[in-house]
């Protein structure tokens, strides 16, 4: 809007203040966020919600919102967070789920800093449920404080040690040693094979035990966000499926970099002397997505691709940048593999 709206932010890209609207992949996830039985764990809600639509919609809007130092700069980004605390709520009121209660996350502070910028520290216990904050949304009920955990003298049994059954080029050295790939602005294929010795034998499946199969992209890092890019991750699809209609049947997830490039550590005080350091690993579930493929015969847990692609909103101005953004993010991968947990 000539003259200035104070909501908007002109560093927003893919033409999003045009009125364009976010690529499709930033909301994805959001079901099994909501579905998620646990808080914790890398099948847990917070886990699924942060590292899904939370960190996709900060990349997607990219400019101030995909960079962790300038985030809060965009006015969205206070109705994102605001959104994410919602569905937080959304799934505790499905009831079955609650949040921890281990005292070792409850009693962790953060520093805030109150209208005359003196640090107050605030206990994550006494923060937590919206009762405590004073507000609920309009179609969640406010989630209530925690109460303290009961002794337990329940005995879990542990899970099956988890093993990978396939892998790329590069699973036969430690990760540390293996080579750095690019991710280009491209359909980037990889395939893998199977793990000698794994695959045929028999699935060590315990009672009670969901068995579940997960693709890790291992060994990923960036020097800086790539604005308005998402980098999704598709299981054994041709191009032509990815850039088709039936491109969600084949999608694993996104490979988000919100606060996770070597510019965001640095700021955030958390820089490695080894830039090989800066790397993280990236899981997602492939359990329904490889049932699909297992029931349209297209699967062979010996030898398939896993295809990363940079996705951007369509129009050309857009495609443009991510491709520059692409380029300039310096993105790269180690390795990928398929691990039965
Ligand atoms: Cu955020």
């Amino acid at each position: 809007m000539p003259g200035g709206n104070p909501l908007a932010d002109q560093s927003r890209l893919n033409g999003l203040n045009d009125g364009d609207p976010l690529i499709p992949q930033a909301g994805r996830g959001l079901a099994a966020a909501l579905a998620a039985g646990d808080f914790g764990g890398p099948q847990g809600h917070n886990y699924l919600l942060e590292f899904g639509p939370h960190n996709s919609v900060h990349g997607a809007i990219g400019g101030n919102m995909g960079d962790t130092a300038t985030a809060g700069n965009d006015p969205v980004f206070w109705l994102h967070h605001a959104n994410v605390d919602r569905l937080w709520d959304a799934w505790l009121a499905q009831g079955g789920r609650s949040n921890p209660v281990d005292p070792s996350y409850l009693d962790q502070t953060y520093e805030f800093a109150d209208e005359s910028g003196a640090t107050v520290p605030v206990r994550v216990g006494d923060a937590i449920g919206s009762v405590q904050l004073g507000y609920r949304y309009d179609n969640t009920p406010a989630s209530p404080a925690p109460v303290a955990a009961a002794p337990t003298t329940q005995v879990v049994a542990a899970p099956a040690p988890p093993r990978a059954v396939a892998a790329s080029a590069g699973a036969d050295v430690p990760l540390e040693k293996a080579e750095s790939k690019p991710i280009g602005y491209k359909f980037n294929r990889v395939p893998l094979k199977a793990t000698p010795g794994v695959v045929g034998a028999p699935v060590p499946v315990q009672a009670g035990v969901p068995q579940r199969t997960v693709v890790v992209v291992e060994g990923v890092s960036a020097d800086k966000p790539a604005s308005g890019v998402l980098f999704g991750v598709y299981l054994n699809a041709k191009d032509e499926e990815i850039s088709g209609p039936l491109e969600e049947q084949f999608y694993l997830g996104s490979i988000t970099l919100f606060g996770r490039t070597r510019v965001e550590q640095r700021q955030a005080g958390h820089a490695h002397k080894n830039p090989a350091d800066d790397t993280f690993n990236e899981e997602f579930d492939a359990t329904a997505v490889i049932a699909r493929l297992k029931a349209a015969g297209r699967w062979d847990p010996a030898n398939f691709d896993v295809v990363i692609v940079p996705h951007s909103a369509p129009q050309p101005r857009a495609k443009a940048t991510a491709e520059a953004e692409t380029k300039n993010s310096g993105i790269s991968y180690k390795r990928i593999r398929l691990v039965d947990k």
